[in-house]
């Protein structure tokens, strides 16, 4: 016996993955339904190497029997329809920003903040937080419980996946209008992606940050802890899977490369590749792909007290995304808050 499943988004670049995750980690299912948009009615996508699933209409879904969602469309339409699966009984996991910041709605990440998911109970929805704090959180956490952070500097090298399959067409087709001089057609981006960086992401703010730089802040306070002091930068760049970040760290007390090496080391859900030479480090077509977060680079910093930097590259589509909510929908079976055992 296992859980009836629902993906919303199912043909998106995170549905996709939460698909494909659902089956490589065997996730205890008893039937999974793919749900998108009117206009993806009639297509099919892969449930693991041998099911094909139909693409069935999210408006005129009824979640009547559903255990849990996992939904990744736009912002506005979870806004709608998360709280009608909720409502139907299912437990829902948001991948969009829309509830992140609602005190009623746990922002998770399993191997940060666990115990946020037992409050799913006042709206039975849980978010999912953005790929870029996700991946931050996790290297962040071993190091705050080691010597407690004051401050993080932040600058991030996003993939256009981030942005939708739009995003990685455009970047493939501005590369090519380059090679083949052909003009350069901007659609999703502001700005030529090709052979360049873009330094925004998301709407700007009143304040002059971006709401991709906003949302590191606010997230990385809700899920780690509020007195930490964060500055974002977030950037364009031209590659298709996996975001990095060099993340630059103010402690309480002096921490050593070495004792921040190790205490990498031994958290869940981190891998240290800090070699020092050639190599020796980890880079964003590497992680494609892979679960873990990668650090790379673990340097002491002297310009302030008890400074380190660090890189960060992960996969933003798995553990930035569909890994990490189908680890937060494992985390509610392991924890027995579903109906239903598995
Ligand atoms: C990007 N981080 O790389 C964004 C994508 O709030 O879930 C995810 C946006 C979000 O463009």
């Amino acid at each position: 016996m296992g859980y009836r499943v629902a993906v919303i988004g199912a043909t998106g670049n995170v549905g996709r993955e939460m698909l494909s995750i659902l089956a490589e980690r065997e996730f205890p299912v008893d039937q999974v339904v793919a749900l998108a948009s009117e206009r993806s009615i009639g297509r099919e996508v892969s449930f693991g190497d041998n099911d094909i699933l139909r693409i069935q209409e999210l408006a005129s879904f009824d979640f009547k029997g559903i255990d849990i969602v996992l939904s990744s469309p736009g912002a506005k339409v979870s806004a709608v329809h998360s709280p009608r699966a909720a409502k139907a009984g299912a437990v829902v996991i948001d991948n969009t920003s829309h509830f992140r910041m609602d005190p009623d709605v746990p922002l998770v990440v399993p191997e940060v903040n666990p115990q946020a998911i037992a409050q799913f109970t006042r709206k039975g929805i849980i978010a999912n937080p953005n790929c870029s704090t996700i991946q931050m959180v996790v290297a962040l956490k071993p190091l705050h419980d080691l010597a407690k952070i004051r401050r993080v500097v932040v600058s991030t090298y996003q993939s256009v996946s981030g942005g939708g399959k739009e995003a990685m067409d455009e970047l493939f087709n501005q590369t090519r209008a380059v090679y083949v001089n052909d003009p350069i057609v901007k659609e999703k981006f502001t700005k030529q992606i090709a052979f360049n960086v873009i330094p925004h992401i998301d709407s700007f703010m009143d304040d002059g940050s971006t709401k991709e730089e906003w949302k590191m802040v606010v997230e990385t306070k809700k899920i780690l802890d509020p007195s930490i002091k964060v500055i974002a930068h977030c950037v364009r760049v031209p590659v298709f899977i996996g975001h990095a970040e060099m993340v630059n760290i103010e402690f309480e007390r002096p921490i050593s490369a070495g004792e921040a090496r190790a205490a990498l080391k031994r958290a869940p859900g981190v891998a240290v590749v800090d070699h020092r030479q050639d190599e020796g480090y980890v880079t964003p077509v590497e992680v494609a792909g892979e679960d873990s977060v990668y650090v790379s680079r673990i340097r002491e910093d002297s310009t302030i007290e008890n400074g380190l930097s660090m890189w960060v590259a992960a996969d933003n589509l798995r553990k930035g995304a569909a890994l990490n909510t189908v680890q937060i929908a494992e985390a509610l079976v392991k924890g027995g808050y579903l109906k239903k055992a598995a």
